[in-house]
């Protein structure tokens, strides 16, 4: 392998990076995309690597830069069962990218970090010479970006260097990505590896939930749902679910004749459309409005519900105008903390309470009404880490259930093996019984006369339509519907479970953001010494009781982030900042 001569000089790392570093950094590699070409060829090396220490299982590539600007791009890594890139490979990463040689670190990396595999793979090649040879197995996809088709080009010349088989999805979302890769692992377990496959597994567990709810005048359920599709693949993608939630006839299911009615906006085919301009799930969180092209509704007095995906359909959040036009943002803390409550409840109708625990995982940015809410109200454990998926993901696999979000909308649930079995084995001794039922007694009438087979039924259908792999705004969408719908909740109400503190989020440029380092899941500053002492100064001075505030350098961008949050939005906004002077 390490003597293949094949290394190819098309993509060349051009004179200007010669001295530069950059870092896979908490969403793989991502900046403006003429600069990448050549880190695309060096991570389609990297990814056959990865496949061939990974027994040649398949590796996945996402072609993205998810909310950040059109001309940006970027690309992360998929780990075999769908996850991200384990960390300790960020650095081999990194390494390949900032080579000056790329031959002499390909050698150096295949003959001592990664001598053990890249010998068993050599020696796999020799036995199976006549027969089937493994190879490097990939899978890619990228998002709607113009730069995209060539970056994949670049990447596909880096596979084809180490011998690789790479399958081209096309137009994905990410966690559609995600999800392709953990299929094709897992002998087709998770689902079928394609996009049949991915709609047909949320739909089904979908439309078993939804035709248990029984749906009456009385509900406050709004069935309509306004979405602001970011410009970009998530437009696409929702037009399918959509057009499958509300043609799928219920096949042996009754239907209950009610229809969720998703209403695309911002799907990027309108002139001057643009990839997350003045709209997606990150303008309207970090804006705190409503983005542009909201549809104008003719129902006045009726609030509507909307909701933004962004750029690659990973993150989700809900908002509503109330009467007099004011904005009502229900962000990632709203969206796990109605899945959390819903989710302990059912625990406890089917009598699991005991056996499986809950967590939710938040980061500093979870207003801090949420975390009360959820340790004080919902009594359930909040645990806090740092700005990234990976780390939310890490955390939340140590629970039972492990419910995380970000702020921003990214987020979903895992369920552990344990959990997973009890749920499926108490589910198959359900539908066992269910063989014998009387006549005349209809299954759905049965399941929902009585509590425990009810709780269970729900629980088992609700995680299937969970995306477990990565946070993903389609799946997202549909459990948080079939959770409002069963609970006949609008949004307003939904929004009632907690007040959100005022929040304002700001950014400092500075020489070296780096020079910042944090603790404490980057809610407090160890360096510059002199910085957190006079960040405590300012919250107490701030004149809110509830007053908090962090700084933290972006991982993402050349930025150092401030965050604050008090009583009122006047408040905040002038802590925010002083804030941003202290760090200036
Ligand atoms: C990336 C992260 C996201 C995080 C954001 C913070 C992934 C897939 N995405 O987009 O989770 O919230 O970075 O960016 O990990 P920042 O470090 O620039 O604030
Ligand atoms: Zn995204």
């Amino acid at each position: 392998l390490v003597n293949s001569n094949k290394v190819n000089e098309k993509y060349q790392k051009p004179e200007e990076f010669l001295n530069k570093t950059i870092s896979y950094g908490t969403a793989g590699f991502r900046t403006k995309a003429v600069y990448l070409d050549w880190v695309m060829y060096r991570m389609g090396l990297l990814a056959c690597l990865r496949s061939i220490c990974q027994k040649c299982q398949y590796i996945g590539c996402m072609i993205t830069a998810s909310h950040n600007p059109e001309e940006d791009n970027g690309c992360k890594l998929v780990d075999p069962l769908g996850d991200m890139l384990e960390e300790s490979w960020e650095a081999y990463a990194s390494r390949l990218v900032n080579s000056n040689n790329l031959q002499e670190t390909l050698k150096s990396l295949c003959e001592n970090e990664l001598k053990e595999w890249i010998e068993e793979y050599d020696r796999e090649q020799e036995v199976n010479k006549l027969g089937r040879i493994q190879k490097p197995n990939i899978v890619a996809a990228y998002d709607t970006r113009p730069s995209s088709v060539a970056l994949f080009e670049a990447f596909k010349t880096g596979v084809e260097v180490l011998d690789g088989v790479l399958i081209n999805y096309g137009l994905l979302s990410t966690p559609q990505l995600h999800y392709m890769v953990r299929c094709l692992n897992t002998n087709n377990s998770y689902g079928e590896p394609n996009e049949d496959g991915y709609f047909n597994k949320l739909t089904t567990a979908f439309f078993n939930v939804w035709s248990m709810i029984e749906f009456n005048n009385n509900g406050k359920y709004e069935t309509d749902l306004y979405v602001d599709g970011a410009n970009g693949i998530g437009a696409d993608k929702i037009k399918i679910l959509s057009r499958l939630i509300s043609t799928v006839s219920f096949n042996d299911k009754p239907s209950n004749g009610t229809i969720l009615n998703m209403h695309l906006f911002n799907d990027g085919k309108q002139p001057g459309d643009k990839l997350n301009h003045l709209c997606g799930a990150d303008f309207v969180k970090v804006q705190q409005k409503p983005p542009n092209n909201l549809p104008e509704l003719k129902d006045e007095g009726k609030i509507s519900k909307f909701c933004s995906l962004d750029g690659d359909a990973d993150r989700i959040v809900y908002y509503y105008l109330d009467n007099e036009k004011k904005f009502y943002l229900l962000d990632g803390d709203k969206i796990s903390t109605i899945i959390a409550t819903h989710l302990r409840e059912l625990l406890v109708g089917a009598e699991l309470s005991d056996k499986i625990n809950l967590c939710i995982v938040q980061t500093a940015y979870a207003n801090g009404s949420s975390t009360n809410f959820i340790e004080n109200v919902m009594k359930v454990k909040a645990s806090c880490v740092p700005t990234g998926v990976k780390h939310l993901h890490h955390e939340a696999q140590k629970f039972d259930i492990g419910v995380y979000f970000e702020a921003n909308g990214h987020g979903t649930i895992l369920l552990s093996e344990k959990a997973e079995s009890i749920i499926e084995e108490r589910y198959a001794e359900l539908m066992k019984k269910s063989e014998q039922l009387d006549e005349g007694i209809e299954f759905k009438d049965w399941i929902k006369n009585d509590k425990v087979r009810y709780s269970l039924y729900i629980l088992k259908h609700l995680k299937d339509c969970i995306n477990q792999t990565v946070g993903d705004a389609l799946s997202d969408l549909l459990v948080v519907e079939l959770i409002l719908a069963m609970r006949q909740m609008s949004i307003a109400d939904w929004n009632l479970l907690y007040t959100d503190l005022p929040s304002r989020q700001l950014k400092v440029t500075i020489k070296d953001r780096n020079v910042i380092k944090t603790y404490d899941a980057e809610r407090r500053v160890s360096q510059p010494a002199e910085l957190q002492d006079k960040l405590d100064e300012l919250v107490k001075l701030s004149g809110s009781k509830m007053a908090r505030s962090f700084v933290r350098p972006s991982g993402t961008e050349d930025v150092v982030r401030v965050y604050a949050e008090a009583d009122t939005q006047e408040l905040t906004d002038k802590l925010a900042k002083q804030v941003c002077q202290l760090v200036y």
